[in-house]
């Protein structure tokens, strides 16, 4: 029927396993598995013991055959998964058996799940969410990516696009008007009603601070200061490793340098930058801006200050106003009388007061993760299309409200629908396909 290749990947983790899953889609299956399996093609859906051939006869291993018809399998094509021994050499043999048969190949990262999609099994809020649980590293990046690859963001768009289109079906009404200039208005204040209130729950979705994304890709910490308060001996202490280079210059520090940690049941990037101070030095002054930047984007700054020479940190008192923790420094040696106001007192050399600064982190991060209950939106592709949505609805809105015509609300609306369909990839999407499936690993 289709004239598509048979797609064949190994679905399991790196070699060597106990076990490994070779996994198939496509036409080519039923002939395959004649001539390949001493079992023949299986019965469906029953896992079967069978010997496993090359084209020359010679037993490349003996394993379970699992056979799933389409369409009621993942693809919704044939599909066949054989449960063979997990070493480099079996997984060589069988992989280059089956791709010599003809019309069959290796299949590209996501593949699978690109078919799952094309056959209107998954949305691509679905699919995304399949690449997501794969990568997952922490319980809430899971629990995110099991509620949308469990339909959870489908349902959602879905129940706002009927809305919009029952408000379409309302706005075509009024058009249709055909004794008067423009719609009365006890047609479209009804309609109006309709779209502020989805307005509302878009611009709801749209305030969740990122968190969706946050916990998806990791949330930030910044620590800034003046050099050589020992920012990069307090990122060295929390990485566990030599990440940057500590010296006893101030301005050692010019990139910035990030490491990763679960802190709080969440992914956490941290930040070592460039000391802060007005500088001549086309460089460290590259860094401090960076060192900026890298400020205003984090979730929490932390604001480092040398307890023995907090007069260094003259520069940086105009960043205490946006830090959220200001930290001194060098508890062990001998302490300034003229210490600012601070949270917490630590020695990053020695490591005393570390655990508890830390449990500090972890416990802002938790919170914030927190505040907002199952976000809608987990991608920055998401964002975007919503934003743009959302935009549209105002749209419509005004032209309705101001009277200045339902035809061209009828048009925004349409519009909304086209960017929220984008979102579950019902139009408009074959710019994104690529860029969605390619993330995926191979197998999937
Ligand atoms: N006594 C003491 N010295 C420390 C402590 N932490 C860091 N230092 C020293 O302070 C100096 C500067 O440390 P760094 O970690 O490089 O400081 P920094 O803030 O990264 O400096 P820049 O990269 O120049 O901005 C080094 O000599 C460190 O050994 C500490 O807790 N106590
Ligand atoms: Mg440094």
């Amino acid at each position: 029927m289709s004239e598509r290749d048979t797609i064949c990947a190994l679905a399991s983790g790196q070699p060597p396993a106990a076990i490994c899953i070779i996994r198939l889609s496509g036409d080519a299956i039923w002939k395959l598995a004649g001539a390949l399996l001493d079992c023949g093609l299986p019965e469906p859906r029953r896992a079967t013991l069978t010997k496993f051939r090359d084209e020359d006869g010679n037993l490349i291993d003996e394993g379970l055959a699992l056979f799933m018809p389409g369409p009621h399998s993942y693809t919704g094509e044939d599909t066949l998964e054989l449960y063979l021994h997990g070493g480099p050499a079996v997984i060589e043999h069988a992989i280059s058996t089956l791709i010599k048969e003809p019309d069959v190949r290796m299949a590209e990262p996501g593949e699978f799940t690109r078919r799952a999609f094309e056959a209107g099994k998954i949305d691509l809020t679905e699919a995304e969410g399949v690449a997501d649980i794969i990568e997952a590293e922490t319980t809430a990046q899971k629990a995110q990516a099991l509620r949308q690859l469990t339909g959870g963001l489908t349902e959602q768009y879905d129940h706002w696009r009927a809305e919009l289109t029952g408000i379409l079906a309302l706005i075509e009404v009024a058009v249709d008007f055909p004794d008067e200039d423009d719609a009365p208005e006890e047609t479209t204040a009804p309609v109006i009603t309709k779209l502020n209130r989805l307005i509302g729950q878009l611009e709801e979705a749209l305030g969740d601070r990122g968190i969706g994304e946050k916990i998806r890709d990791g949330f930030r910490i910044a620590i800034i200061g003046a050099p050589n308060a020992g920012k990069s001996t307090l990122l060295n202490r929390l990485a566990g490793r030599d990440a940057a280079i500590v010296t006893s210059r101030p301005g050692t520090t010019r990139d910035v340098i990030e490491i990763r940690r679960v802190l709080g049941g969440q992914v956490v990037w941290i930040s070592d930058t460039a000391g802060l101070r007005e500088t001549e030095d086309e460089i460290e002054a590259e860094g401090v801006r960076r060192a900026e930047r890298v400020a205003a984007e984090a979730d929490l700054r932390l604001l480092m200050v040398d307890g023995a020479s907090p007069e260094l940190g003259v520069l940086t008192s105009h960043y205490r106003q946006a830090a959220d923790m200001v930290i001194v420094n060098k508890a062990d040696a001998d302490l300034s009388a003229d210490l600012p106001d601070f949270n917490y007192k630590i020695s990053a050399r020695d490591g005393a007061g570390v655990a508890e600064l830390e449990a500090a982190l972890a416990d802002f991060i938790a919170k914030k993760a927190a505040s907002v209950e199952a976000p809608v939106i987990t991608r920055a592709r998401h964002r975007a299309r919503l934003v743009e949505g959302l935009s549209c609805l105002i749209a419509a809105r005004d032209a309705l409200d101001l009277g200045t015509g339902a035809e061209l609300a009828a048009e925004d609306v349409r519009l909304a629908i086209r960017h929220l369909g984008a979102i579950v990839g019902t139009v408009g999407v074959e710019d994104v396909l690529g860029a969605v499936f390619s993330q995926f690993c191979i197998g999937k």
